[in-house]
């Protein structure tokens, strides 16, 4: 039994959050994080609300309440949602937890007692009709590289450029629109990465099997320019983790806090400890230190493509600078964008459907399947209302949805209820049984490396198998002639029926467990040997015919949502 760790990029508080944001990493780690539990392994699946910085200060003060507030209502809805989409997270923390605030003042003292940490005298946009200073998206201005008007201060979301708010054209602040703007200096906590430079690179030249995607991202920080840059992690806010040296004061710092992305991946090991304290586990440290039994952890994350310079340069710099045995990431799955019918989804704008409205709308089992069949792996990919549609309905309801319900119909209306006796298996069975032995091998592999879509694209053929072996034998012409060769083959399917549930679990857990309960079952052993699997309900085993699994997406719903999500949400 091997130990897994698996995290997902934690959504920022500030709303919620859309399709492109879950297929990008919550969702696809979910897959995985089902599928090694499903394997017999042993999995810590963790998440949390990224609750500082800009992002959460600035959606408080539009909802009018106070940012502490703001964050524990929307840590509750967040969560909700979570499971609604059958997102099994061991624990769903939160980074504003006293276990971050712990670990993050913890980690910058370590980092400055290894000679890690400058303090430097900066320029940042001070407001005097704010009387403040405007860090990240306090400002927003024209984007110098592409002239875009709204641009943020730490990102122009048009060109993707990272920004300092200082380089704006024209900035302006988001606080009061005021461009009474001066530039004054200030002093703050710099990480010097341009140290760890080689160090990084070794390690990140050693990630051969990581996706090209992730490593590509990362060589290009490392080498491009001048090289990886120090970061500033403090800025002047009231709102985040107070600057301390491990629990004492940092004299000169008093009254600011960490950047969000500084205690934003820390939060991935404080959740550890969030889900002892919750009574969910017992040793966190277990996975978390090399020191206490981490050695033998493989640790999985998953990400958005914009995430990735944080999670291979200055998180790992954050880990190996502080000299002390934390275990560092195994493989990094990053992941592309996904568009929304011709243009970006985008939260600031509300456009495109956001996760509580598409659990409005249809059961969570039929986005998972399209989303992670249809997932931004090598490319970034488009949902449109029809592709979704098609791809529900040929997928769920013609294939996997049609299948059972032939076959449990069949069997009540010509036997009974239960598992036929009867008959012997010949030369079809035995062709189809090598060929899903075969798909089976080849579902392992691909979500072992989750590959999403490939995996994807087997199961839907070990589904299809099922249907052609179907109309290959016709168990209700051979009923005419030999109804115990029927009976036969119509065990053989229903048998399929508990495979078919067990192996798409991970990619729609609702639908699953309703087809267990309705085979009238517990066992959801993985299959290995499939002619053995395929005896595993035996003969006068009893079953309820299922009402329908996957109701077809109609053209009138389509045209409905197309146009109630074409603009943009309030
Ligand atoms: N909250 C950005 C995002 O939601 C950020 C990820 C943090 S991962 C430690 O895409
Ligand atoms: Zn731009």
């Amino acid at each position: 039994m091997a130990r897994h760790l698996i995290t997902s990029a934690i959504p920022y508080i500030n709303g919620i959050k859309h399709l492109g944001n879950l297929v990008g990493s919550q969702l696809p780690a979910d897959l995985f994080a089902r599928f090694q539990r499903a394997r017999g392994h042993e999995v810590l699946f963790l998440c949390a609300t990224d609750e500082h910085g800009t992002p959460a200060e600035l959606a408080a003060a539009k909802a009018g309440k106070p940012v502490d507030e703001y964050c524990a209502e929307m840590w509750a809805i967040q969560n909700e949602i979570a499971k609604g989409f059958g997102l099994s997270f061991d624990h769903f923390g939160r980074s504003s937890s006293e276990q971050n605030r712990k670990l993050t003042q913890h980690f910058a003292g370590r980092l400055a007692d290894e000679g890690l940490i400058d303090e430097v005298v900066t320029e940042q946009i001070y407001s005097q009709a704010d009387g403040r200073f405007l860090p990240d998206r306090y400002v927003e201005g024209t984007c110098p590289n592409c002239g875009y008007e709204d641009a943020r201060g730490d990102q122009c979301d048009n060109c993707t450029i990272q920004l300092d708010p200082t380089e704006l054209i024209n900035p302006r602040s988001t606080i009061s629109g005021s461009t009474d703007l001066e530039v004054r200096e200030t002093r703050h906590l710099f990480l010097k990465q341009s140290q760890m430079r080689d160090r990084l690179d070794d390690w990140i030249q050693s990630k051969s099997d990581w996706p090209i995607l992730t490593t590509s991202i990362a060589k290009k920080w490392l080498h491009d320019g001048d090289g990886l840059q120090d970061r500033g992690i403090t800025r002047d806010l009231d709102w985040g983790v107070p600057v301390k040296r491990g629990d004492a004061d940092w004299p000169g710092f008093e009254g600011k806090v960490f950047y969000v992305w500084f205690d934003a991946p820390i939060e991935y090991i404080a959740c550890a400890g969030e889900w002892v304290d919750a009574g969910k586990g017992d040793d966190w440290e277990r996975w978390w230190r090399m020191d206490k039994g981490a050695d033998d952890v493989r640790y999985t994350q998953f990400m958005g493509k914009d995430n990735v310079p944080f999670h291979t340069l200055s998180f790992p710099a954050t880990i190996m600078g502080s000299n002390e045995p934390w275990k560092l990431v195994d493989y990094i799955k990053s992941f592309n964008y996904l568009n929304y019918d011709g243009g970006q989804f985008s939260t600031s704008r509300g456009r495109g459907v956001f996760m509580d409205q598409a659990l409005e709308i249809l059961p969570a089992d039929y986005w998972r399947w399209w989303l992670l069949s249809n997932c931004p792996e090598s490319s970034d990919a488009e949902f449109t209302w029809d592709g979704f549609q098609a791809g529900v309905n040929k997928d769920l309801a013609d294939v996997l949805g049609n299948f059972i319900s032939r076959v449990t119909k069949f069997c009540n209306s010509k036997f009974s209820p239960d598992i036929p006796k009867g008959g012997t298996w010949g030369a079809s069975e035995d062709a189809l049984i090598a060929e899903l032995q075969t798909r089976l091998e080849a579902y392992n592999a691909h979500m072992e490396a989750m590959e999403v879509r490939k995996s994807a694209a087997e199961l839907r053929a070990i589904w299809a198998a099922g249907n052609e072996y179907l109309q290959t034998v016709a168990p209700w012409s051979t009923f005419k002639t030999d109804p115990d060769q029927a009976a036969a083959q119509i065990r053989l399917a229903l048998n399929l029926i508990r495979i078919y549930a067990v192996l798409s679990a991970p990619f729609i857990p609702t639908a699953s467990a309703r087809i267990l309960s309705d085979m009238n079952t517990l066992d959801t052993q993985w299959p290995t040997d499939i002619r053995t699997a395929l005896t595993a309900l035996p003969e006068g085993h009893g079953f309820n015919v299922p009402e329908v699994l996957f109701a077809k997406i109609t053209d009138d719903q389509v045209a409905e949502w197309s146009e109630r999500f074409a603009g943009t949400r309030d």
